[in-house]
């Protein structure tokens, strides 16, 4: 008979982690299960099942090594049930505990299997803002913001302080952040980690057992350990942060990583710590090492927005999911799984994110999602979409993201506005469009870029609902004064590209 069995999930391989608190290794058991509902409730990117499973394999052989007894099941064990529950059950069968405890997992629906099966949930402690300060914050607020939120994490942590005030007398430097990136300048490769035997294994097994699944299995490179997440977060201060603020909302054909730090996969299965990336992006910035716009803009994307969109995911489900504020019921078109498509912005999008299982920020927000936005796509759809095809997807940070930032489906809870955009924003940061089927400056006829004519059809579509919006006054404003008959050349164009074989449905 064991004492305590400690489940530990996929993204918890943290060793410090909750669940293994005051561990016996005389008496308890650590329990850490690969099942196939896990990898199949969507169909997730080749890259990301084995990032989970690498990493798990890499923690238990850590845990091991130190004289704990883990009880690892396999994808590929004869006996495996294909459940966290029924692992759960087999494993009490096996070693009868006297309690069965996890960490609180990263989405509502593990959440509601788990408690279910009688484990005992304990709470989070890898993050920098704990849940019951998250409520006690946003009670009583009519509108939750982030930047209020942030400033408060800011006083909070000291993080970028000079006493009271923030250092460099901003809170916020974003307006320094919007630059293009000019021609011949090539950002650093980011350093990459090539498989180990262990990670040869579950590259093997997941071609195996998925064999025609989304993405490609090539050229993974994720760190695997925390060690490996570490010397990941020390190339990122020393050769990308320097110029993170300036590039952080410009797109490149070719250059699918820029200046972002690649540390979203570390951060979110717990081989990093947000405490850790915030204190020594601060000190590369005490040193000299690198400006003020770059690192208070990193800092913020950490210690702000993956803090909030944590709370709110928590303070709202499982009610937040269910909400379609924009009416949007649209099927999501094929090409998202392909990349088949002559827009080219939307085809570097997703090419790269079947090659990476990754895509910076304002391609998920400002070019999948702007798509998803304007023509209307189903959320529910779009939301399996994103929580897919990205390694570091997980539904805490991927939901609140994508149905209230990326598609305003919530109705404001998370965004202030609509991420909407025609096809100037896109060819204002990127270089896309010189390489594009359609032209960018035309709204109307066979070779006009669809985002401008869907931007026209989006805005005219939701005016009734946005007009007491101010921070939407600029666009209504331009649409009152628009000809009319220009307008209906514009809605005629989106619904015909719409009704197009060029966005017909499709799955993976
Ligand atoms: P960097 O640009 O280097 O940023 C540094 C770190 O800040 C990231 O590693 C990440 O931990 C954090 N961060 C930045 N922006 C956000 C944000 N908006 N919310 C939370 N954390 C943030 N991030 C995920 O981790 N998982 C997701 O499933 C996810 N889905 C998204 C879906 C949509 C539609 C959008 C618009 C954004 C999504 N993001 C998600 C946020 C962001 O795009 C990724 O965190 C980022 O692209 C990861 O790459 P990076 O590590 O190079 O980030
Ligand atoms: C994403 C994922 C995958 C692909 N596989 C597993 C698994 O086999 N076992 C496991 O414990 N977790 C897995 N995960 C992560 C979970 O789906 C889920 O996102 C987390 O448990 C939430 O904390
Ligand atoms: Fe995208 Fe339009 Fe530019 Fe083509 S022209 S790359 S579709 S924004």
């Amino acid at each position: 008979m064991a004492g305590t069995l400690r489940l530990v999930l996929g993204d918890q391989v943290t060793p410090t982690l909750s669940a293994l608190h005051g561990l016996d290794p005389a008496r308890d058991v650590v329990l850490l299960a690969e099942v196939m509902g896990e990898c199949t409730y969507v169909p997730h990117h080749r890259q990301k099942i084995a990032l989970v499973f690498s990493a798990m394999r890499h923690f238990a052989a850590a845990l091991a090594s130190r004289g704990v007894r883990v009880d690892y099941v396999s994808l590929d064990d004869p006996s495996n049930t294909g459940s966290l529950a029924g692992e759960v059950a087999r494993a009490v069968a096996r070693h009868r505990p006297l309690r069965v405890v996890a960490t609180h997992p990263g989405e509502w629906r593990v959440r509601c299997d788990l408690l279910a099966a009688g484990v005992e949930l304990l709470a989070d402690d890898r993050f920098l803002c704990d849940l019951d300060w998250f409520r006690r914050w946003a009670a009583g607020r009519k509108q939750l913001r982030m930047e209020f939120f942030y400033r408060e994490m800011r006083r909070a942590t000291g993080l970028l302080m000079a006493g009271k005030a923030p250092a460099g007398g901003e809170w916020n430097f974003d307006a320094a952040n919007r630059k293009r990136l000019p021609s011949g300048v090539t950002p650093p490769s980011p350093r990459r980690y090539p498989p180990d035997a262990i990670t040869q294994e579950v590259l093997a097994l997941v071609a195996t057992h998925f064999p025609d699944g989304f993405g490609s299995l090539d050229g993974f490179a994720w760190p695997v350990t925390p060690e490996q997440a570490e010397m990941a977060l020390a190339d990122f201060i020393a050769h990308r942060l320097p110029s993170f603020g300036d590039y952080q909302d410009a797109m490149a054909s070719g250059q699918p990583f820029l200046f972002h730090s690649l540390l979203s996969t570390s951060l979110n299965l717990g081989l990093l710590s947000p405490a850790v990336c915030c204190a020594a992006a601060e000190q590369a910035w005490r040193e000299g090492r690198a400006p003020l716009n770059a690192v208070e803009g990193f800092i913020r994307q950490i210690l702000g927005w993956r803090e909030y969109v944590r709370g709110l995911y928590w303070l709202r489900m499982p009610d937040y999911a269910a909400t379609n504020a924009l009416g949007a019921t649209r099927p999501l078109p094929a090409f998202y799984w392909s990349g088949e498509t002559p827009m080219a912005c939307l085809a570097s999008a997703i090419s790269q994110t079947r090659d990476h299982a990754y895509a910076h920020h304002i391609q998920r927000l400002m070019v999948t999602g702007n798509f998803a936005l304007l023509a209307g796509l189903d959320p529910v759809a779009v939301n399996a979409w994103y929580l897919a095809v990205y390694a570091d997807a997980f539904e805490w940070v991927e939901l609140p993201n994508t149905h209230g930032m990326a598609l305003f489906a919530d109705g404001g809870v998370m965004a202030s506005k609509p991420y909407a955009a025609s096809g100037a924003y896109i060819n204002r940061m990127s270089d896309h469009c010189r390489d594009c089927a359609y032209d960018v400056r035309e709204s109307v006829g066979p070779s006009a870029c669809p985002f401008n004519a869907l931007y026209w059809d989006f805005i005219a579509r939701h005016a009734a609902r946005f007009r007491d919006n101010p921070r939407m006054a600029m666009p209504l404003r331009n649409l009152d004064r628009m000809d009319p008959a220009r307008l209906s050349a514009l809605r005629a164009q989106a619904a015909a590209f719409l009704d197009s074989p060029a966005v017909a449905a499709g799955s993976p």
